[in-house]
């Protein structure tokens, strides 16, 4: 089955655990400050080459207390297993529209946690919440867009977990975006068929060099001949 793995991470209090409960629940979460990491399965029918297609998404929840960061770097390994080349996933960093704080540390602080932690391909979203606060804002989705442009973040939503507005769409546009570049990601997998959408691993530095068939050298795979021609 097609499986989407999403992580959210962000300031304490600004409503992670509140958007998966909404999204996997439906309901209006009490707030309860997490501690450690948790996560929630729930199966969404989505079109995929044209089909309706039942994904399995899979949404980690992470704690935004100081005293809880180290366990962040854990996750997204735990996330990322077993394989040295996991599939693209998404990243949901959260702020909270009415705490200009939250905002700061998430374009600063979170992203780079999540470039640090995380294999390359990732969909990496900007996510507001709290926007039922309206009259309490303190970023602008103007300044955010800007921001988010600049620094090369293709999704940026706002959302209200309290009323709903805005979270089930933004769950589906993240697993749309996730699927779509695990497409591409499989598509431009070299040797697909004999490796399992897998590179096929580089030979050992010293193996002798054999005469290469004409076919091998004008293939796909012609840096790795290169280089074992260099090798030897
Ligand atoms: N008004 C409003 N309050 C919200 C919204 N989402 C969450 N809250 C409230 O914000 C507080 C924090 O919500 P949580 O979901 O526990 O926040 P969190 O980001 O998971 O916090 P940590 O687990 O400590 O990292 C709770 O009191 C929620 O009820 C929202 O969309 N609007
Ligand atoms: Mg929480």
């Amino acid at each position: 089955m097609t499986v989407v793995k999403m992580i959210t991470i962000g300031e304490s209090e600004v409503g992670k655990t509140s958007l998966l409960v909404r999204f996997f629940e439906n309901r209006t979460y009490l707030g309860i400050t997490s501690i450690g990491v948790d996560f929630k399965i729930k199966h969404v029918e989505r079109i995929i080459n044209g089909a309706d297609t039942l994904v399995k998404v899979q949404v980690w929840d992470t704690a935004g207390q100081e005293k809880f960061r180290s366990i962040i770097p854990r996750a997204f390994r735990d996330i990322q297993k077993p394989t040295e080349n996991p599939a693209p996933m998404g990243i949901i960093i959260c702020y909270d529209v009415t705490d200009r704080r939250s905002y700061n540390e998430a374009v600063g602080h979170w992203i780079e946690q999540a470039d640090a932690c995380c294999a390359l391909n990732a969909v990496t979203c900007l996510v507001g919440n709290k926007i039922d606060l309206d009259d309490q804002r303190a970023v602008s989705q103007k300044e955010v867009q800007a921001l988010a442009q600049e620094i090369g973040i293709q999704h940026v939503f706002e959302t209200s977990a309290k009323t709903g507005a805005n979270v089930e769409d933004m769950f589906n546009q993240i697993v749309d975006a996730v699927l779509k570049r695990q497409e591409e990601e499989a598509a431009n997998a070299p040797d697909e068929e004999s490796f399992g959408g897998r590179a096929k691993p580089l030979p050992p530095i010293s193996s002798p060099a054999k005469p290469l068939p004409w076919w091998r050298i004008c293939g796909r795979r012609r840096t790795e001949l290169i280089q074992v021609v260099e090798c030897t």
